[in-house]
């Protein structure tokens, strides 16, 4: 073909395979599901967005920011400002990621990294966040974190380790895409942090870690990468994983069982049973993390599980494209814009 014909195709390639990729519409933690922070908030007046545990971003285009690695849009995406609410979870148990979707075409690892808040989640300083990596998972057996992430219904499972001291900490979720990075720049980063209140646990609180701007170089062997020679290994970027951080963890049933076995106690052995055979039996919960591989919202399960199909006190009940509860467990369904609709207390 002509060379103008090939650069056409080049840029129109270039074009999709940057338009669409995902954020964290919700976090599935000590058997409750809280609201992510949705882009779409950002189209409603300021006083009436959902308050919500994920940080809110200019992304509104589920993209990625600019690989510039020392910036401040790195640390928790785009002008990242801090959630206002917070999800509870206890050290030693998962917690779950719900991406609203992931693309095949974005492979690369997935990454977990925390910080202590030091103070108020409401005057957070994300310049000052010093980041411990609690988990990572790249290329296992020829197939990336990402494409594990995308077959649990675009879900991942990160474990708080058991040593972390009770208090309030920042989670930094990070998937990187490779598609583009076999030179420097091409790597898309996205970064989605999450206000975690972490009960229980030991004496590490975390004191010191690596900066969000500081995480990576750009130039290590984990964010230069090419992604198209069959590699059968891959370095995960980044700073050395925590003592006691898990490492190619990420098994969405995993964090499913649990959250079953917590949610159906007398159900004896209900850890060790395949999380398929319990689909039937349990909460929607654990429907969420093992059904479908596309992540339709109606598989969203609601704060506590349980009562049928209503909709948790802010969980959502509706908005375009929407097909799961529509009613409330309490409180109102309330329009908060075309895309969310949300149950608020009366
Ligand atoms: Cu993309």
């Amino acid at each position: 073909m002509s060379a103008l014909t090939s650069s056409i195709i080049t840029v129109l390639a270039l074009t999709s395979s940057a338009s669409a990729h995902g954020f964290v519409r919700g976090i599935t933690a000590g058997g409750r599901y809280y609201q992510g922070a949705d882009p779409s908030f950002q189209y409603q007046p300021e006083s009436q967005r959902p308050a919500v545990a994920g940080w809110s971003a200019q992304n509104v285009d589920n993209g990625f920011p600019d690989p510039v690695y020392n910036a401040p849009d790195m640390i928790c995406h785009k002008s990242a400002t801090p959630g206002q609410a917070f999800v509870e979870v206890a050290a030693g148990s998962p917690l779950t990621l719900h991406w609203n979707t992931w693309p095949d075409t974005h492979k690369g690892p997935v990454i977990d990294y925390l910080a202590n808040a030091r103070g108020a989640f409401s005057s957070i300083n994300k310049a000052s966040l010093q980041f411990v990596k609690i988990a990572e998972a790249g290329l296992s057996g020829g197939t990336w974190a990402a494409d594990r992430l995308i077959a649990s219904n675009n879900s991942w499972t990160t474990t708080i380790p058991s040593s972390i001291a009770a208090g309030d900490y920042v989670l930094r979720h990070e998937i990187i895409a490779l598609h583009s990075a076999s030179s420097p720049g091409g790597a898309q980063n996205y970064p989605q942090c999450i206000n975690l209140r972490i009960t229980g646990g030991g004496s590490n609180s975390l004191p010191s870690g690596t900066l969000g701007t500081a995480l990576y170089t750009g130039n290590e062997p984990g964010i230069v990468f090419n992604l198209y020679n069959n590699p059968t290994s891959y370095p995960i970027p980044g700073p050395a994983l925590m003592a006691g951080g898990s490492s190619g963890g990420g098994s969405a049933s995993g964090g499913a069982t649990t959250t079953t076995a917590r949610a159906t106690a007398t159900a004896t052995g209900a850890t060790t049973t395949k999380v398929t055979t319990l689909l039937t039996a349990t909460t929607r919960a654990t429907t969420l993390v093992t059904s479908t591989r596309t992540s339709s919202p109606a598989t969203s399960p609601t704060s506590g599980g349980g009562s049928g199909n209503a909709a948790a006190l802010y969980g959502q009940c509706g908005g375009s494209g929407w097909s799961g509860p529509t009613s409330c467990q309490s409180g109102t369904c309330k329009v908060q814009n075309p895309y969310y609709s949300q149950c608020v207390p009366n």
